[in-house]
This record gives C-alpha cells, sequence and structure tokens, in this order.
C-alpha cells in the first residue's frame, strides 16, 4: 500500500514537471533509446523502410531567446551504430524553418517524396564515420525562434529536421535534445516535438517497454495502426481510458502489417499510449522498427514526444501503476 501511493505521488508530482520541460527526442515517456536511419544502399530488413526520419519542433511563442538543435552521436561507427560490414554510411542531418516547412502537405507524408524538403534551408551536416562526434553531440544554431513556421494552431513556430541517409548500408542510431544552449541540454518550457512516422531502435532488454503517443483530435473515429519489421517481437498494445491492452498486428521480418481499432468518444482530445513489448523468451537484439497511425480518413495522426494531456490510463482495473512505475525507475 506504502509503495502504491508512493507510486502515486511519484506519479503526481514528475509526470506534470515532465509535460512542461520535454525537449528530448525521444522523450522519457517514450522510453525508446535511440532514432535510427540507414544508409540509402541499406536492406530494408534491417528495419527502417525508407532511409530518412522526419521531426518537427515547435518553440512556444513566449520563447524569445534563440534555440539549439542538439544531436547526439550524429556520425555512423563506433559503439552505439549498426555496421553492416564496415561503416560507411553518410547521414545528412539538415534544418528547415519558415514558411511551408510543416504545411507543405509533403512534409506530412509518411515517405520522402515530393516537396518533404519544404521551407527554408537554416543549416546543413552531412557525418560519416568520426571519432569526435562519437557518443558525443553536435549542435546546430542558434536559430531565433521567428525562422520558424508560425502555426497557430500549435502556438508557436516549428521547425523541422530531416535525417537522411545518403549513402551506405549502415544504421545510424542517434537522438535530439532541443535546449537554450550550444553546450549542454538546457530544456525550454513548453516546448514539442512531432512526428508522423517513427524510426527507432528498441531496446534489447526485453523489461523495457517503450511507447508512442499519437493523439486524436475531436474527428477521430478509428485508427489504423501500421508497424514494419517488428521481428514478431513480442506485443503491440494499446492503452487509452477506454483500451485496456487491445493488441495490434505485429510485423515480421521486413513487411509491413496494419490494423484497425474504433475510437470512442472518451478517447478523444487525448493522447494513445501505443506500447511495445517485447517477448520474454528468446532475446531479438538490435531490433529496429516503423510505426505511423492514420485516422479513418487515411490522415496521418501526429506523435508527440511529450503526450498532449498526459499518459492516458485506463479507467478502469488496468495495472497501469506497475508499467509506469517501471518507467519511472529509469
Ligand atoms: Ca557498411
Ligand atoms: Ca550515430
Ligand atoms: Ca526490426
Amino acid at each position: 500500500m506504502i509503495k502504491l501511493l508512493y507510486t502515486y505521488l511519484i506519479l503526481w508530482f514528475i509526470i506534470p514537471s515532465l509535460e512542461v520541460f520535454a525537449q528530448a527526442i525521444p522523450s522519457v515517456e517514450e522510453n525508446i533509446p535511440y532514432l535510427v536511419t540507414f544508409g540509402a544502399q541499406s536492406e530494408t530488413k534491417w528495419g527502417d523502410d525508407d532511409f530518412c526520419g522526419i521531426f518537427f519542433i515547435v518553440i512556444p511563442t513566449k520563447q524569445v531567446d534563440p534555440v539549439y538543435i542538439r544531436v547526439y552521436d550524429p556520425d555512423c561507427g563506433g559503439d552505439i551504430d549498426e555496421p553492416k560490414g564496415a561503416f560507411d554510411t553518410k547521414t545528412s542531418f539538415t534544418v528547415y524553418g519558415g514558411k511551408s516547412c510543416w504545411s507543405d502537405p509533403d512534409a506530412q507524408k509518411t515517405d520522402p517524396v515530393g516537396n518533404y524538403k519544404s521551407g527554408n534551408l537554416l543549416a546543413t551536416k552531412t557525418f560519416a564515420e568520426n571519432p569526435k562526434y562519437n557518443n558525443s553531440w553536435y549542435t546546430f544554431g542558434p536559430f531565433n525562434p521567428t525562422e520558424g513556421e508560425m502555426v497557430n494552431d500549435f502556438g508557436g513556430y516549428v521547425f523541422k529536421i530531416i535525417a537522411q541517409g545518403v549513402s551506405g548500408d549502415d544504421g545510424n542510431l542517434y537522438k535530439y535534445f532541443i535546449s537554450t544552449s550550444p553546450d549542454e541540454n538546457e530544456a525550454i518550457e513548453g516546448v514539442n516535438s512531432f512526428a508522423y512516422e517513427y524510426t527507432f531502435r528498441m531496446h534489447d532488454n526485453a523489461n523495457n517497454i517503450s511507447h508512442i503517443y499519437p493523439y486524436l483530435d475531436d474527428k477521430v473515429v478509428s485508427v489504423n495502426i501500421s508497424d514494419f519489421d517488428w521481428d514478431t517481437d513480442g506485443l503491440i498494445r494499446i492503452v487509452s481510458v477506454a483500451k485496456n491492452g487491445i493488441t495490434a498486428k505485429v510485423s515480421g521480418e521486413g513487411n509491413w502489417v496494419s490494423s484497425e481499432h474504433p475510437i470512442v468518444t472518451e478517447e478523444k482530445n487525448a493522447s494513445l499510449d501505443i506500447q511495445f513489448i517485447k517477448a520474454k523468451g528468446v532475446p531479438i537484439k538490435n531490433n529496429n522498427v516503423v510505426i505511423y497511425v492514420r485516422n479513418q480518413y487515411g490522415k496521418l495522426l501526429p506523435f508527440y514526444v511529450t503526450p498532449i494531456g498526459g499518459i492516458p490510463k485506463f479507467k478502469g482495473k488496468i495495472n497501469a501503476t506497475k508499467i509506469n512505475a517501471n518507467k519511472i525507475k529509469k
């Protein structure tokens, strides 16, 4: 009972503060170790369907000081990245702002086709294997917040960062932090980030559950969840105020599957918690996976790194306390 109370207090005090300061991509709530982008000559069955990862960053209008976009381990080589033969992969990271960087329809698709590089190119750098950037940060910026695209619906200026596998056949693992400092990770109040497709690395340890949190607006009546190259690694489970662990279809090696799930009124204007639960038996290592979620009109739903409205909890006898306690321990 005391343990339960303690967990409750942790949830009460820690989660709201995480919601305000959430500049790590992936975030603590997602418990995803790394994003991954493979080189352009890679085989998709290694877990990346299109060798391109796109994130949007929303800087609230109240932020007047410059911001920096920092990339951890941008090079492809060394201990974190995934080699195929020798490391020979080049990855470009490019920051865009300005009108249309988000609002161009091609920027909001799952595949990098058409004018997905829309907006003003603000900064770019291409990385090969480079010990200087192994296990360390590279900083883009400073950017004036107003260099982003003002989008009233998001309440701020939107920037876009595209990671693209230029050449090679290895997997580049990396993560981001949005900071007020070029040298350190200094959180900015009210920043949030989202993507329409996530390509990420799972933990090797089967006790870790990773999450993504697509936001359901009031028009969503069903979601279609698509996942790629899950390698039959356990379950993909859906939790919300009305769902207590319904499972989505899971993919095998190098294939897409999708499954449709109705959404009820209570689940609207809130986030869905999609949980990636590894199999406990044979350990599956270095599992990279891709996921996106569409509504009944085929429109992609954004996944916010800090779930809008908080992490949804089933209003019933769900064992969510245990799941969240497990996550917060890290
Ligand atoms: Ca290689
Ligand atoms: Ca890397
Ligand atoms: Ca995989």
